[in-house]
């Protein structure tokens, strides 16, 4: 047994979890009229309801016990201090220093890095405005009209998801679009609209040989030549986004157009950095700042609020509170705004890469259930498709339904559509439907088919928080994002692991680098087991050519 699993504060939450499993939510309600203010917390222009959980204040003050036995405080005090919690890369996890916004010194190895991170910013400002103006002309002197982001992972996720859901901010002259996947109908695609002469190429990648985004960066270059004829023309369209000077040059990009970030800035927390470039370019520098102020004072509220009252602390307790003692498997992120189509995917890697672990900060195994199994999509689509397992299946989903008050768009009553949905779904979930209430809705025939009756039952108590905000705006995204940022951090502080490593992603990496040269000839191969070896050989029968 672990030292978590046998310590005060889970022993005394499995206690409370064998008390009050079977309680009612619908009751909870009904006894308590003040139980949404008790249990909701705003910041800004961000209303975070965590009223129908399944935890009464007992629940909250043993959660709250939990992370205080973990020294939540002390680890929140490491993370923004740049302290080096990344322990098996010896790496500090600065995220929060991109969009200090209060520009007070923070070290890494007695250096401050705010003046480094204050430089790039007004780079890109500067380049953001040139490209954004027309000023800066491609090489047969058109400005530019098509941006395209090549980059995978934490360095393609981000930008896409913040540029697809702040789409209203964006400028009509300039697109932008986003290859990641090795498989060439991305690059493909993307490049049979576009125009040499307007295009530019944003390659980010943290170390600039990553093999999907070299590739494709190599098939964007050569597109690029078999118009232009030029390499001194590569100037005017290829910029890069790296930490790695020296491989960006070997690749043919001139470093003066390199955007540098740093080793403290991991991957999945790249948007924030230079890696955010395609959004700045696409919402403009302004913009681009209002995002890193709504993170900033979602940080700022995070460092300085009471666990009692800390949104991503109160997120990751009932994560916790689910995962551990309900033993719920996953977590659904469901937002009820199309422009966030790509939230679930995204969290999906932040959560699961940075919590997807199995040993703890010492080496040993864990005896617990880690990172929750993280997906989703938008409402109200998700309801015609996976919402009936949510409802009736066997399992606990916790779920976050996310919305804002206010469209973009002007067709209103789409939006009132919307939003009654929005918070029907949470209702429904809570309170579900009793035997008692389908009869009453049904003809007295009908009331007698049990097998009907049976299978018309909700039975409720299904958890969820939900958000409701203003708009969708640069600083309320800024600040969701940094809430749920924070949420993973808490839950791996509870966990005792790193969350700022992905090691799990390197096997498969090093045996795809096996078997692609035993792809580059007709001969049979054995050399692996008879599963992978007959794949192997079938796939060599069957390709044309
Ligand atoms: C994120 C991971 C990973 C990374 C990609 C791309 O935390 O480290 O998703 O972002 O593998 O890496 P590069 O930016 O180095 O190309």
């Amino acid at each position: 047994m672990s030292s978590l699993t046998t310590s005060k504060a889970w022993i005394a939450l499995q206690d409370h979890y064998e008390l009050t499993k079977n309680d009612s939510l619908r009751d909870a309600f009904k006894k308590d009229i003040n139980r949404f203010s008790k249990f909701s917390i705003q910041l800004n222009e961000i209303l975070f309801d965590y009223s129908k959980n399944r935890i009464t204040e007992q629940t909250k003050a043993l959660l709250i016990d939990l992370a205080n036995q973990a020294g939540l405080d002390n680890k929140i005090k490491a993370l923004f201090s740049g302290e080096k919690i990344n322990t098996t890369e010896h790496r500090a996890v600065l995220h929060t220093a991109l969009r200090n916004r209060s520009n007070q010194p923070i070290y890494v190895d007695g250096q401050d890095v705010m003046p480094d991170i204050n430089r790039v910013l007004t780079k890109m400002r500067t380049f953001c405005k040139s490209v954004r103006s027309g000023e800066w002309k491609g090489y047969t002197g058109k400005a530019i009209t098509d941006v395209v982001n090549i980059g995978i992972g934490g360095s393609g996720l981000g930008p896409k998801m913040v540029s697809m859901a702040l789409t209203p901010y964006s400028s009509a002259s300039l697109k932008v679009h986003y290859v990641s996947n090795i498989d060439q109908i991305n690059i493909v695609e993307v490049l049979k609209s576009l125009s040499p002469e307007t295009t530019l190429f944003i390659i980010a990648s943290k170390v600039f040989n990553t093999q999907e985004t070299m590739m494709n960066a190599k098939s964007a270059k050569n597109w690029f030549l078999a118009e232009a004829q030029d390499h001194q023309a590569i100037a005017k369209h290829f910029v890069a986004i790296s930490t790695h000077a020296e491989n960006v040059a070997e690749f043919g990009i001139d470093t003066n157009n390199m955007f540098e970030f740093w080793d403290w800035v991991g991957g999945r927390y790249s948007l924030w950095s230079a890696v955010g470039l395609s959004i700045a370019l696409y919402i403009g520098m302004d913009n681009f700042e209002e995002l890193l102020q709504g993170a900033y004072e979602a940080d700022c509220h995070f460092f300085n609020t009471p666990f009692e009252e800390n949104i991503p602390v109160i997120m990751a307790l009932l994560g916790v509170w689910y995962n551990n003692f309900y033993n719920a498997e996953s977590h659904a992120l469901l937002p009820y705004d199309q422009s966030m189509r790509y939230f679930a995917d995204y969290f999906q890697q932040g959560d699961m890469e940075s919590n997807g672990k199995s040993i703890n900060l010492q080496g040993e195994k864990v005896d617990y259930n880690t990172g929750p199994i993280i997906w989703g999509q938008p409402g109200t689509n998700g309801q015609h498709a996976f919402f009936q397992l949510i409802h009736q299946g066997t399992k606990l989903i916790p779920c976050d339904f996310l919305a804002a008050a206010n469209s973009h768009y002007k067709l209103p009553e789409h939006h009132d559509i919307l939003i009654s949905n929005f918070l029907a779904q949470p209702e429904a979930l809570m309170n579900g439907l009793t035997e008692e209430e389908v009869k009453t809705k049904l003809s007295p025939e009908q009331q007698t088919d049990s097998l009907l009756v049976a299978s018309k039952v909700f039975p409720g108590n299904k958890p969820s928080n939900s958000f409701l905000f203003s708009k969708m705006t640069p600083k309320n995204l800024g600040s969701l994002l940094a809430f749920y940022e924070h949420k993973i951090f808490v839950q791996g502080a509870v966990w005792d692991i790193n969350s700022f490593d992905q090691m799990g992603v390197e096997l498969g990496k090093v045996l795809a680098g096996v078997i692609l040269p035993e792809l580059k000839n007709n001969e049979v191969i054995t050399t692996h087991d008879c599963s992978t070896n007959a794949l192997i050989n079938r796939y060599k029968q069957l390709r044309e050519d």
